[in-house]
């Protein structure tokens, strides 16, 4: 009896889980216009930000089918993806809607890939993950 009301609280908690992340519409990805993958390039970098099937909104507003990029530097997509991401040097926000950046990179490879997040910073479900490119910064 105990492990039944148990199993049903927890899936009681799991569907609050899941509605606190905000669908992604079929089809929607986001991609790195630019560098290319396996570009070499000199620091610092312009990297231009692709989004399809969603738009662009700024962090805090709510509006259908849309959020913000995130770019991942030199690291991946954190493993539980249902809390806001945090805001680090390897984790950057873009939360005033922008589509690209310059980056100042190390000389050597580094992996850059994007993830789109909501309002809250949340990434959608499922995930808005780009391909994870990299790019070697020549001195
Ligand atoms: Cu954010």
């Amino acid at each position: 009896m105990r492990t039944l009301i148990l199993t049903a609280l927890l899936a009681v908690a799991s569907l609050v889980f899941a509605q606190e992340r905000t669908a992604a519409p079929a089809g929607a990805e986001a991609y790195i216009i630019s560098p290319q993958d396996g570009a070499k390039v000199h620091s610092p970098v312009r990297v231009q930000f692709g989004l399809k099937g969603m738009g662009i909104a700024p962090a805090g507003v709510k509006f259908d089918n849309s959020g913000h990029h995130h770019l991942l530097v030199d690291t991946d997509a954190p493993t539980d993806l249902s809390a806001p991401l945090p805001a680090t040097d390897k984790i950057v926000h873009f939360g005033k809607g922008q589509t690209e950046t310059t980056l100042t990179l190390t000389p050597g490879k580094h992996t850059l890939q994007l993830l789109l997040g909501d309002q809250n910073h949340i990434p959608h479900d499922p995930p808005v993950l780009s391909k994870k490119i990299t790019i070697t910064v020549v001195k």
